[in-house]
């Protein structure tokens, strides 16, 4: 057996060479991280948004210079120890075993550099998950297919299209779903959380910059899984957020506060505006309903001529398709062997919005 050579000697200055060169270039990788101005192709919005920000950038500057290194001495050794014309055919190379300092550090310096990193991003999430913010506002956001809804303190009700935020005032958000997972994703805050039928989950943050924001839904969620990126977080100064807030109040004092409940009694149908009815439509409606014949289904059957179609003259609850039958479907909902037409809190409707619904429907022949 012949003794193997010291494989310190084959570090030559083509070795140090291109350390140096790597050197160089993780040193650019990591300036390149922190040159990059993140808020300006993503604004921040809320409060955790600058820390998250700062995790990243440090998690990816480091990552670039590791990845430097890696990937350059795979290049460098496997050009500098490539098998050569004048080997012997069953050459084998330089076998390297039990190196205990090497060991060591390659098992301290990584792990040293992960528990930095979990007590960085534990800080993070221990404000967003945890810490109880002074004076701050408690609100809910529910996923459905496929929207959200927001619940406020003393709103009656339940808040559809656009949550509101004031400017500056800690929130304690509950998310939760309605029927499957959905997520509660504003990339602008840097935040996400799942939202699960039976499950709360509660996120904690402080706006921080006025604008109108997406909010997107990340998990899987049905068909129309792609449309829940239409609805905002709107982010008012405080003055402009007590006004719309005293404003909702006032519309939403007649409804009702449980999630599932109806408004009870026939609704008013008089001046219902079918302009106002199809724009609604699309937004909460069009997902499960095409705007063609009864047989169209998509989840439900199409609608075009729903009150005025001699093949069809009954609704799918046995009741004869009169504009007071189309508006009690909308009001109660209704389970039957299509599959279910969600009620009206479901569907997040007032009773203005039925009333132009209707009229809407009612023009389509
Ligand atoms: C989640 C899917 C879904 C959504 C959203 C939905 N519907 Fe339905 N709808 C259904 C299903 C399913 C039925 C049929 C129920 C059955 O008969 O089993 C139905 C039935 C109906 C009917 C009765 C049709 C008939 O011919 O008898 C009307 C009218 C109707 N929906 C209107 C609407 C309107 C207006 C909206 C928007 C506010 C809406 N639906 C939203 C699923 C949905
Ligand atoms: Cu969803």
């Amino acid at each position: 057996m012949v003794e193997q050579r010291d494989p310190a000697v084959k570090l030559d200055r083509g070795f140090w060479i291109v350390t140096a060169v790597l050197a160089v270039l993780s040193i650019c990788g990591i300036i390149f991280w922190y040159a990059v101005p993140l808020q300006h192709w993503l604004p921040e919005s809320a409060q955790p948004a600058d820390q998250v920000d700062a995790l990243f950038a440090f998690m990816a500057a480091t990552s670039t210079a590791l990845f430097v290194f890696v990937c350059g001495y795979i290049l460098y050794f496997s050009i500098a120890f490539r098998a050569r014309s004048t080997d012997a055919p069953d050459a084998i190379g330089v076998q390297i075993h039990d190196n205990h300092k090497l060991e060591f550090w390659w098992a301290l310096i990584p792990a040293l550099f992960v528990i930095l990193l979990s007590v960085l991003s534990v800080k993070i999430w221990w404000g967003i998950q945890i810490a109880q913010p002074n004076n701050g506002m408690v609100l809910e956001a529910i996923g459905h297919q496929w929207f959200y809804t927001f619940r406020y303190p003393n709103v009656k009700g339940e808040v559809p299209d656009e949550m509101h935020l004031a400017l500056g005032v800690p929130v304690t958000l509950h998310v939760t779903s309605s029927d499957v997972i959905h997520s509660f994703w504003v990339p602008t805050m840097r935040l996400k959380a799942d939202m699960v039928p039976g499950l709360i989950n509660t996120i904690r943050f402080t706006p921080s910059a006025v604008g109108t924001y997406k909010i997107i839904c990340t998990e899987f969620c049905g068909t129309q899984h792609g449309e829940m990126n239409k609805q905002t977080v709107v982010i008012q100064s405080k003055a402009d957020f007590d006004k719309w807030y005293q404003a909702t109040q006032a519309a939403h004092a007649n409804m009702s506060d449980a999630l599932a409940t109806v408004s009870t009694g026939a609704i008013n149908l008089a001046g219902g505006d079918a302009a106002a009815g199809q724009q609604l439509f699309s937004q909460k409606c069009s997902a499960c309903h095409a705007v063609g014949p009864f047989s169209q289904r998509i989840v439900g059957p199409g609608l075009k001529g729903v009150l005025d179609d001699p093949a069809h003259p009954n609704l799918v609850d046995g009741d004869k398709a009169t504009p007071a039958d189309v508006a009690k479907i909308l009001q109660n909902g209704f389970k039957g062997d299509l599959g279910v037409m969600p009620n009206q809190a479901q569907n997040g409707l007032s009773d203005k919005d039925i009333a132009n619904l209707v009229a809407y429907l009612a023009s389509l022949k």
